[in-house]
């Protein structure tokens, strides 16, 4: 049999790891884009410096303005970093948990987010923030718009790691029945223009266990927040 291009063939020693399969793109808004397996050759590298951020801003159980704790574990790094507590939501450039500033953001993370946003047709994307959220089985976000950010022009990158889990993509109004996406390890999307307000969510976190991360989620959402 002559030597065909068939996947098997292209995606069989990207990075050298046999197991690779290539990134692909999915739209699935205006303005919301799905770069599949995107960040799978740096996900050990991602991986490492989260556990480095962890280290020095340990994930902790955010409380909301209305007292309920969190089931999602959140640090952050960056200038800036997103906490809540019975006074609201706030970005703030110091770790309440510790007095100090929130730890550098990686520069694995820095060039993962700005990459992804150029594809999606933003180059100058600049983020400020990193928000990392920790799911372990059962752990949700319920149907939320992010608009704690001053510049809503800018969009959000998210990067999955670990296990997946089903993403809730509303609409504009929370009255809309929302979407369910697969998100899986590796996937990054970048949501914004006409998505940058949309109602959205993690169901709850199925149990199961990932070779990188054993038996939890991480997400790494980057903003420009102000
Ligand atoms: C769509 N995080 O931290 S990331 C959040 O998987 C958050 O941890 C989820 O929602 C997670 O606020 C989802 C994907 C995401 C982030 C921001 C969005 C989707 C978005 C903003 C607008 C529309
Ligand atoms: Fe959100």
């Amino acid at each position: 049999m002559p030597e065909a291009a068939g996947a098997g063939h292209l995606s069989g020693h990207l990075f050298g790891d046999p197991e690779a399969e290539a990134p692909w793109d999915e739209a699935i808004a205006p303005g919301a884009v799905l770069l599949r397996r995107h960040a799978c050759a740096r996900a050990e590298a991602l991986l490492a410096a989260a556990r480095e951020v962890v280290a020095a801003a340990p994930m902790r159980h955010l409380v909301t303005p209305g007292g309920q704790t969190m089931s999602v574990a959140m640090t952050n790094c960056g200038e800036w970093g997103w906490v809540s507590d019975r006074r609201g939501y706030r970005y703030d450039p110091v770790d309440p948990a510790s007095g100090r500033p929130w730890p550098p953001m990686p520069a694995v993370f820095l060039e993962v987010a700005r990459e992804a946003a150029a594809r999606a047709g933003y180059p100058d994307f600049a983020p400020q923030a990193c928000l990392m959220n920790l799911y372990r089985p059962g752990a949700r976000l319920t149907l939320h718009q992010d608009r704690d950010e001053l510049d809503l022009a800018a969009p959000i990158v998210s990067v999955s790691l670990g296990l997946p889990a089903i993403f809730l993509f509303g609409g504009l109004l929370r009255s809309e029945r929302p979407r369910r996406y697969p998100l899986q390890h590796g996937d990054v999307a970048v949501w914004g223009g006409p998505s940058r307000l949309a109602f959205h969510g993690v169901a709850p976190l199925a149990e199961g266990h990932h070779p990188a991360t054993g038996a939890v989620r991480l997400n790494l959402t980057f903003r420009k927040t102000r």
